[in-house]
C-alpha cells in the first residue's frame, strides 16, 4: 500500500469511527456518511479526496473495515467506532466454543483483574483466528494472545455480534472466562 492511500485510509477511519465533528461530517446511527459531504469536509482541511479515491480506499482495506452503500452515495466504518453518533444495529450470533484476542504483555495484570472493556471503543474485538489475534496485539507492543470462552459466556446471557467483514463484538469480557494462550 502507497504512503498516499496509508495516510488516506487512516484518515478516513478517524473521520468515519472518532471524530466526524472535525470536518463538519454528520453520521447517522448505523455509521453512514455521505460521500459528497466527506469530499467537502476533507477539502475544507486541505486533504483532497474524491469518490473515486474513496472506492479505492474501501476496496484496498486489507481487513475490509470500509463499506459503500449499493447506491455509492454513503460510506461508513463497518466497525471500532468511539463517536457518540454512531449505535450500530448488529447482528446476534451465537459465538463459537472459543474466541481470540490480541493484546500487549503490559496489559495483562488489568486484564487479569478487570477483563477486557472496551475503552474508548463501543465494543471489545475479538476474532476467530490466532493469526490476526496476534497482529493485532503487536500494534501495543509485546503480544500475548487471549482465549475467550465465548460460548459460556454467551450461556450465561452476553450478547455476541459478528460484523459484516466477520469480526466479532461484546461488550465486555471478564476476568474468569479469560485464558492466555502459549505462544510457541
Ligand atoms: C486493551 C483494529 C488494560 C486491549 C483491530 C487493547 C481490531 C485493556 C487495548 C480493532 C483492558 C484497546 C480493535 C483492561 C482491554 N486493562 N488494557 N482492562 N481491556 N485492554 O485499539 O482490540 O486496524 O481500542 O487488549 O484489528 O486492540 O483499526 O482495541 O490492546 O479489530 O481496523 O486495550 O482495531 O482494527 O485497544 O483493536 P483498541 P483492539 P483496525
Amino acid at each position: 500500500m502507497s504512503d498516499e492511500v496509508n495516510a488516506l485510509s487512516k484518515f478516513l477511519s478517524y473521520v468515519l469511527r472518532h471524530k466526524p465533528e472535525c470536518i463538519g461530517l454528520e453520521l447517522d446511527r448505523e455509521g453512514w456518511a455521505v460521500v459528497a459531504e466527506l469530499i467537502a469536509g476533507a477539502a475544507e482541511k486541505g486533504v483532497c479526496i474524491n469518490s473515486s479515491k474513496v472506492q479505492e480506499l474501501v476496496s484496498l482495506s486489507d481487513k475490509k473495515r470500509f463499506e459503500i452503500s449499493s447506491d455509492g452515495l454513503r460510506v461508513r466504518a463497518i466497525q471500532g467506532h468511539s463517536t457518540k453518533l454512531v449505535r450500530r444495529n448488529y447482528v446476534e450470533f451465537k459465538p463459537p466454543l472459543f474466541l481470540y484476542h490480541g493484546t500487549a504483555t503490559r496489559f495483562l495484570d488489568s486484564i487479569r483483574q478487570h477483563g477486557l472493556n472496551a475503552g474508548e471503543r463501543h465494543h471489545v474485538h475479538l476474532t476467530q483466528d490466532k493469526d490476526s489475534a496476534l497482529e493485532v496485539g503487536r500494534r501495543y507492543g509485546k503480544v500475548v494472545i487471549l482465549k475467550v470462552s465465548s460460548r459460556s459466556m454467551h450461556v450465561e446471557g452476553y450478547k455476541f455480534f459478528k460484523t459484516e467483514n466477520n469480526v466479532w463484538l461484546t461488550t465486555c469480557v471478564p476476568p474468569e472466562f479469560i485464558t492466555e494462550v502459549e505462544l510457541e
